[in-house]
């Protein structure tokens, strides 16, 4: 098999983040990887510096809450088939990028949900924490009062469709609250992907989900394969975005499947945001954006719209880029 040609050439160690906000995880955790450290602990030490940033509202403490008002986090973490853990609906804890390890590595299973995954990360030591600050409460308040006075500039894409009655009337049924992603990008889901000096790639996936989402909902985040899926002997991939659609198609594992067969990352991100576009019918506020990593370094990132940013930190430090394809320009 020949090696398919890739415009984006990465030397290790590499790390790849989805969103602008990701200089403060990735740089913080470049110089593990700077001094021969772990892929998957600097992409875990990457995600834990953003769970634990109050003033990111999508991810880990300052998450937004679902729509009866709590905070509820999905993350998951993979290096191999073999070797991948993931937690969901945890509402005690900050940081389940870091217990979806522990998971993985203190467990025979691989996802933990709900109130059994809080309980099982403080058994394992880690300090539970309120989630919901001041902020994301008057936030949530703010949508509760009416969704038509969240600022849509700020929060574009979050589409509260319906008023409190309805959305009541719609708790515990599939569906409700969709989020998207807008040009201000101080919201969505963090994707990691990390490339070591040993050639060793893993990735880490941490969210707060939808927000005002029904209860109980679970996006692609944390389920392995589609927010992220990794296999040493292919590539690695992960998502951010409406999880509906992420998971409609499987979304990480198409991507790394793809490289397995021969596609280069930026061909392989295009065809899976392609699938989305032609299999589902998508609304205006409707997004996902995808990042792909092979072990040899080639990567690449792509949105279905405009308004994603990438970050990628090198020796050079990190830089907030442009994808390099978005499908359907503005
Ligand atoms: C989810 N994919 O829960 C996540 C959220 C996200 O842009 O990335 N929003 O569906």
């Amino acid at each position: 098999m020949t090696t398919p040609k890739c415009a984006h050439q990465g030397r290790p160690p590499l790390i790849l983040s989805t969103w602008s906000f990701a200089p403060v995880g990735a740089d913080a955790a470049f110089p593990l990887l700077a001094s021969g450290g772990d892929a998957l602990d600097a992409a875990i030490g990457a995600v834990t510096v953003i769970e634990d940033d109050p003033t990111i509202h999508s991810v880990g403490v300052g998450g937004l809450p679902d729509a009866e008002g709590r905070v509820s986090l999905d993350a998951c973490v993979m290096e191999n088939p073999d070797r991948c853990g993931a937690v969901c609906n945890v509402q005690r804890h900050a940081n389940p990028a870091a217990i979806a390890r522990r998971v993985m590595d203190t467990t025979i299973h691989v996802t933990l949900a709900g109130d059994e995954a809080d309980s099982f990360a403080t058994r394992e030591g880690f300090v539970e924490r309120t989630l919901l600050t001041p902020e994301a409460q008057k936030e949530w308040q703010t949508w509760r009062h009416n969704p038509a006075n969240i600022n849509r500039e700020k929060y574009r894409g979050w589409l509260p469709p319906m008023n409190v009655e309805e959305m009541d009337n719609k708790i515990g049924a599939p569906g409700g609250v969709f989020a998207g992603d807008g040009p201000d990008a101080s919201h969505d889901t963090v994707g990691v992907l990390t490339l070591d000096m040993h050639g060793k790639i893993a990735g880490a996936c941490s969210t707060s989900g939808m927000a005002f989402k029904v209860p109980g909902r679970v996006g692609d985040s944390p389920i392995i394969g589609q927010g992220l899926y990794v296999d040493q002997t292919a590539g690695a991939a992960c998502a951010t975005g409406t999880g509906e659609l992420i998971t409609g198609v499987c979304g990480s594992f198409l991507v790394v499947e793809l490289m397995r067969r021969g596609a280069t990352p930026l061909d392989a991100v295009r065809e899976t945001l392609q699938r989305i576009i032609d299999r589902f019918t998508l609304l205006e506020e409707h997004q996902v954006a995808m990042l792909a990593l092979t072990p040899s370094g080639d990567w690449a990132s792509a949105a279905i719209r405009p308004g994603f940013h990438h970050v990628v930190t090198t020796v050079e430090g990190s830089m907030v880029e442009d994808p390099h394809a978005v499908l359907q320009p503005a």
